[in-house]
């Protein structure tokens, strides 16, 4: 299987799975990236600092879009969230689009070293997306603008198709709940197709969201209001993910329910930055961090990117 050219339902799947190994080693790791040997202290960054909650849905977004999508050169994907950064940089990295712009970001075991090291990092990446990210136009630093900016691009743009991720805490923003009065305006057929995802995940920071508290059916009521009309996709059903992509829907207003931290030791509340304190102190939490990664067989890893080194 290539982890890059992906199709099938179990190819998604286990893409994710590479995204949130990335995620999690670009997040903790300054050594032994592949866990080819036991995981030490020396192995953990010094200052660790990023978010990792966000970033499991980030991962299942990207890989259903692409699945669905990739084939179309129209396609564009507006990451709200800009501070799940690590999840976007691993579906870069991934893509061979890094390594479009930054020559050591090699699909191979130096080009992991070089991503996993350098993120959140004196010199490196920055811990959000930013400017040198390739294709941002939206940083996610200060949220709310996603959906604003997708409407943009879409002017007169009408074979474009723009799926944009707006965190549950980033839709109680004025400026993106606004932003959804867009439609009116904006939906004509000179415009492209803009195809709002609301990540719902329960969680702003540590405290509960709005639209994560509302039932389902006062969220699709105000959802219709707006004049979408609402899909709900549980994020670890790729079957339905890629099934409700394919319908002909007017005006779909997907609502992604994932578990904040998916996958990780601490989940909702305890997972927004990173949820393990002391791994480089504590061996309890160590062995934590080890059980979490090895997960996701790193094992099998470079061989499903096509990469050597050694
Ligand atoms: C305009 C703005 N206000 C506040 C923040 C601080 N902030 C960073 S992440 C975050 C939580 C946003 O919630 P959500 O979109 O649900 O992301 P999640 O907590 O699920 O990662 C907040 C409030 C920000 N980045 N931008
Ligand atoms: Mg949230």
């Amino acid at each position: 299987m290539s982890a890059v050219g992906i199709l099938g339902i179990e190819d998604i799947r286990r893409r994710i799975q590479i995204c949130d190994y990335l995620t999690v080693a670009q997040l903790f790791l300054q050594d032994n990236f592949l866990l080819e040997r036991p995981l030490e202290f020396d192995d953990i960054k010094p200052r660790l600092l990023g978010h990792w909650g966000t970033c499991h849905g980030i991962n299942v977004a990207y890989a259903n879009l692409k699945a669905r999508f990739s084939s179309d050169a129209n396609f564009t994907f507006i990451l709200g969230p800009g501070h799940g950064f690590p999840a976007l940089q691993a579906n870069l990295f991934l893509d061979g689009e890094l390594l479009k712009v930054d020559r050591r970001a090699t699909l191979d075991k130096d080009g992991i070293e070089y991503v996993c090291k350098s993120f959140s990092w004196p010199d490196g990446f920055p811990s959000h997306a930013s400017p040198f990210t390739p294709g941002v136009i939206t940083e996610g630093g200060e949220l709310g603008y996603a959906l604003a900016n997708a409407y943009g691009l879409s002017l007169g743009h009408s074979e474009k198709t723009i799926a944009v991720l707006i965190g549950d805490g980033e839709l109680e923003t004025a400026t993106a709940i606004d932003s959804l009065n867009l439609r009116n305006l904006l939906s004509g057929s000179k415009n492209g197709k803009v195809l709002p995802i609301l990540h719902l995940n329960g969680y702003k920071i540590s405290g509960p969201t709005i639209y994560g508290r509302k039932s389902e059916r006062e969220l699709n009521e105000m959802i219709r209001g707006f004049g979408f009309t609402p899909r709900l996709i549980d994020g670890e059903h790729t079957e339905d993910f890629q099934n409700i992509l394919k319908e002909e829907i007017k005006n779909p207003f997907y609502v992604l329910r994932t578990e904040k931290g998916y996958g990780g030791p601490n989940r909702h509340h305890e997972a927004h930055q990173i949820p393990l304190k002391n791994p480089k102190t504590d061996k309890k939490e160590l062995e934590e961090l080890e059980d979490w990664l090895k997960n996701y067989k790193p094992e099998n890893i470079l061989a499903e990117i096509g990469g050597t080194n050694d």
